[in-house]
């Protein structure tokens, strides 16, 4: 009887967080009032595995490869990573590789970067694209709040 009732308390405990941190997002600023978002990356994942963001929110994520190998931790979204396992991603766009267009760190192992990023729908992914890192699971999905 007792055990039932300590059970039911904690069940409510755990409900009660989990419906405080969907609403929250963190409130890590930086000195500029950019919310700053840590990111680990290794073999092979990346942590935390979903980022919730607004929209039209500017984001400056800290990024460490926590890893053995080379990683990166590029902006993206279906459309692209489609293309990118259809081996589109080779020669035949190095015109657009020259236009720099996408947003992107590439770390070696123990290296940390920063990049600052508005979010205005275009991504839904941050993926490595290092041959076969994604396939293995190196993706944060980019959850846009209402
Ligand atoms: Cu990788």
């Amino acid at each position: 009887m007792k055990k039932t009732l300590t059970l039911a308390i904690a069940a409510a405990l755990v409900a009660a967080a989990c419906g405080t941190a969907a609403d929250d997002l963190p409130t890590d600023l930086g000195s500029d009032g950019i919310r700053v978002v840590g990111v680990t990356l290794s073999e092979f994942y990346f942590s935390p595995a979903v980022v919730e963001v607004e929209q039209g929110e500017t984001v400056r994520f800290v990024v460490t490869n926590d890893g053995v190998a080379e990683h990166e931790f590029e902006l993206s979204n279906d459309a692209a990573i489609e293309e990118h396992l259809e081996g589109g991603h080779d020669e035949h766009d190095e015109g657009m590789d020259d236009m720099d267009m996408t947003e992107k760190l590439t770390l070696a192992p123990g290296e940390t970067g920063e990049l600052t990023v508005t979010f205005d729908g275009g991504y839904g992914w941050v993926v490595c694209l290092i041959p076969g890192h994604y396939e293995a699971g190196m993706m944060m999905e980019v959850v846009y709040q209402k």
